[in-house]
């Protein structure tokens, strides 16, 4: 059983670096009123070699996409896109009217002040998967988030 853990641990300490290698900034989740299902979460994710950000789960949420704004017919719009471009060394901006990551099926509302978990997903030019933990805290909803969403 002690061998067990000893294990585990270094192997918690092995995975370290591959960790560190995706750095998440200023995370957050948007707040949502009363029967609101959806909300956006944003952050800025700065991987130091090139990676995709590939999907997101969170255990608030029914399910996660990742989502673009485009124009469309002079329209901005959102869709499901497969995956998110991490260039090595730059800081990508997930934030309302760019690429953002979606909730459906919230299970509780967003309230301000709270803290959501998200797992996200990066997979590196090798193929490898890595999951990254952060905590978004929820903020207000001001912001203009949620046009173009039929919800
Ligand atoms: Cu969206």
């Amino acid at each position: 059983m002690k061998k067990l853990a000893l294990i585990a641990l270094s192997f918690a300490v092995l995975a370290g670096p591959a960790f560190a290698q995706v750095k998440i900034d200023d995370p957050w989740v948007r707040a949502t009123v009363p029967q609101q299902k959806v909300t956006g979460a944003f952050m800025r994710i700065t991987s130091a070699r090139d990676a995709r950000l590939v999907s997101a789960r969170s255990p608030v949420a029914g399910k996660v996409e990742l989502h673009e704004m485009a124009m469309q017919n002079d329209v901005m719009k959102m869709r499901p896109v497969a995956a998110v471009d991490l260039p090595a060394g730059t800081a990508v901006e997930l934030k309302p009217g760019a690429h953002h990551i979606m909730l459906f099926d919230l299970k509780q509302p967003m309230v301000e002040g709270e803290t959501v978990p998200f797992v996200l997903v990066v997979e590196g030019k090798d193929g490898k998967r890595q999951a990254v933990e952060v905590s978004a805290p929820v903020r207000p909803l001001n912001a203009a988030h949620g046009a173009g969403h039929g919800g």
